[in-house]
């Protein structure tokens, strides 16, 4: 933990958050600012600016996680993504894959995360 994160700050609950999974090592939940219906973070408890500061063990709990949100969300197509640093467009200094489902246009996504 970080004091000053604010990643670090919705994992201990200190500042809420729309959770839409948690685990030892990992909690994902909506972005405050999302780029599509269903934008979500997956991080890791532990605290790292970047992948090359997260231990193994909670990284590889990660992609895990975005894929059961994605077959959860049911979007056929979507992004992954992750930046390391500000250069890479990183704004948060602590890791972060985006989940970002882009809507069928026909159809919208219709996503409802289960509240917690
Ligand atoms: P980036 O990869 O570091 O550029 O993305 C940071 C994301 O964190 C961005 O999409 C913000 O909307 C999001 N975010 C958030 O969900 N909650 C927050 O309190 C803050 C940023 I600060």
């Amino acid at each position: 933990m970080a004091a000053s994160c604010i990643f670090c700050k919705i994992i201990k609950g200190d500042i809420p958050s729309m959770k839409i999974f948690e685990s030892e090592k990992v909690l994902a939940f909506l972005d405050i600012n999302p780029l599509s219906s269903g934008h979500a973070l997956v991080i890791p408890k532990h605290h790292g600016a970047k992948l090359t500061d997260i231990p193994d063990d909670q990284l590889s709990e990660l992609l895990p996680v975005a894929a059961r949100i994605a077959r959860a969300a049911g979007a056929d197509q979507y992004n992954i993504l992750q930046n390391n640093g500000k250069m890479a467009h990183q704004v948060v200094d602590h890791v972060h894959f985006h989940y970002i489902p882009k809507p069928n246009e026909q159809e919208g996504l219709g996503i409802s995360w289960p509240q917690q």
